[in-house]
C-alpha cells in the first residue's frame, strides 16, 4: 500500500471513530491520536523529505489537506459537546440560560482606610514618608524610648495589653502597642535625619467596649526631624493639613498640652462646623473640636536614639481616625465601623 492509500484509510478510520465519540476526555485521546506529535499523520509530514521526488508533492498536498480535515472535525465535535453538555444541564439543573447574570458585588474601602489614605496624600505631597511598623512591641519602644518610665503616670492614661510572654535577655516586656509612637523610635533608630514620616495603624488599649471606646482603634502619627525645626514648622505644616482635609475658611486653635515625649505640647481643634463656633451639642458648647495632640520631640527621646538635640530639633503630632469620620457624617457610635454590618459600610 503506497503512502496516498494509507492516509486514505486512516481520514477514513478517524472519521469513523471521531463520529462515535461523545466525551472531552475521549476527544482529547483522539486527537492524540491522529494529530499528535507521534501520529501516523505527523510522521508522514515529518518525513516527507525521505521519498522521492516524484512522490513528495503529491503526498505532501494530501497529508497536509488530510491535517486540515481532521483539525476542522475536531474543531466541530468540540462545538458539538460543549452544546450538548450545555443543553443537558438545562434539562438536568433546571438552568435557564435566557435568566440575566447574578451581579458581580463591587466592594469598596472601610471609611477608616479611606480616612487613612486621604490624610497620607496630604502628608506625602508636603514630603512625608508613610511607613507602618508592628502591632506586638516591646515596653522599651512603646514607653521607654518616649519618655514614659515604668511608674510614669501616663502609663495608667494608656491602659495596656500585656503579652505572656517570656522576657528576652534585657528583661523587655511585650505589649500590643498602645500609640503608634514606637515605630518613630525604631525609624529614628535607623534613619538620620533630615526626616519626615507618617505613621499609619492599628493600636490597642485595655478598655471596656461602649459607644467611643473600643479596645482597637486606628491612629496616625507624623515625626519631622531636621536641622532649624521649629514650632513655626509644626504650625504651618498642621494648618495647612487642616485647610486640605476639613476646607480652607475652618478657623484652627492651638492650646498649650502635655504628652510625656514633647515639650512643649499643643493640642490642636478646629472650629465645629455644625454651629460655626457659637456652641452646640457636637462640640460641647465650646465652638471647638479638639483633632490632634501635638508638640515639639522631648530633647530626651531624640537624645536616647543618638541624635543631637542641640543640632536637631523635630515636631510630631498624633490623631485617632476613627474620630474624624464620626464628626464629619455624625456617627454617633464607634462600634458601628466594625460591626460589618453592610448597610452601614456601603454609605461611604
Ligand atoms: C516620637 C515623638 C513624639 C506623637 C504625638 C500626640 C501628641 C497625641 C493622641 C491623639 C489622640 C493619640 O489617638 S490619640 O489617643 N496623640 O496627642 N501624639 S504628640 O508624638 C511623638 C511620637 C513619637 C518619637
Amino acid at each position: 500500500m503506497d503512502v496516498l492509500e494509507q492516509l486514505a484509510e486512516l481520514k477514513v478510520r478517524a472519521l469513523g471513530e471521531l463520529a462515535d465519540i461523545d466525551d472531552a476526555r475521549e476527544l482529547e485521546s483522539w486527537r492524540v491520536c491522529y494529530l499528535g506529535k507521534k501520529s501516523r499523520l505527523t510522521a508522514v509530514l515529518r518525513n516527507l523529505g525521505e521519498l522521492p521526488l516524484s512522490e513528495k508533492k503529491s503526498v505532501g498536498a494530501g497529508a497536509n489537506r488530510l491535517r486540515v480535515e481532521l483539525e476542522s472535525n475536531l474543531e466541530q465535535k468540540k462545538r458539538a459537546l460543549r452544546e450538548a453538555k450545555l443543553a443537558s444541564s438545562v434539562q438536568k439543573e433546571g438552568l435557564d440560560i435566557s435568566l440575566p447574570g447574578y451581579p458581580f458585588p463591587v466592594g469598596r474601602l472601610h471609611p477608616v482606610t479611606q480616612t487613612i489614605h486621604k490624610i497620607n496624600d496630604i502628608f506625602t505631597s508636603m514630603g512625608f514618608q508613610v511607613v507602618e511598623g508592628p502591632e506586638v512591641e516591646w515596653d522599651y519602644y512603646n514607653f521607654e524610648a518616649l519618655n514614659i518610665p515604668e511608674e510614669h503616670p501616663a502609663r495608667d492614661t494608656m491602659a495596656t495589653l500585656w503579652i505572656d510572654y517570656e522576657k528576652d535577655s534585657n528583661q523587655r516586656q511585650m505589649l500590643l502597642r498602645t500609640h503608634t509612637s514606637p515605630m518613630q523610635i525604631r525609624f529614628m533608630e535607623k534613619v538620620r535625619p533630615p526626616l519626615r514620616i507618617v505613621v499609619p495603624g492599628k493600636v490597642y488599649r485595655y478598655e471596656a467596649t461602649d459607644a467611643t471606646h473600643i479596645p482597637m482603634f486606628h491612629q496616625i502619627e507624623g515625626l519631622a526631624v531636621d536641622e532649624g525645626i521649629t514650632m513655626a514648622d509644626l504650625k504651618g505644616t498642621l494648618y495647612e493639613f487642616s485647610r486640605r482635609f476639613f476646607g480652607k475658611d475652618r478657623k484652627v486653635r492651638f492650646r498649650c498640652d502635655y504628652f510625656p515625649f514633647v515639650e512643649p505640647g499643643v493640642e490642636m481643634a478646629i472650629e465645629c462646623a455644625v454651629c460655626k463656633g457659637e456652641g452646640c451639642r457636637l462640640c460641647g458648647s465650646s465652638g471647638w473640636i479638639e483633632i490632634l495632640g501635638a508638640g515639639m520631640v522631648h530633647p530626651e527621646v531624640l537624645r536616647r536614639v543618638g541624635i543631637d538635640p542641640e543640632v536637631y530639633t523635630g515636631f510630631a503630632f498624633g490623631m485617632g481616625i476613627e474620630r474624624i469620620p464620626m464628626l464629619r457624617y455624625g456617627i454617633d457610635d464607634i462600634r458601628l465601623f466594625y460591626s460589618s454590618d453592610l448597610r452601614f459600610l456601603r454609605q461611604f
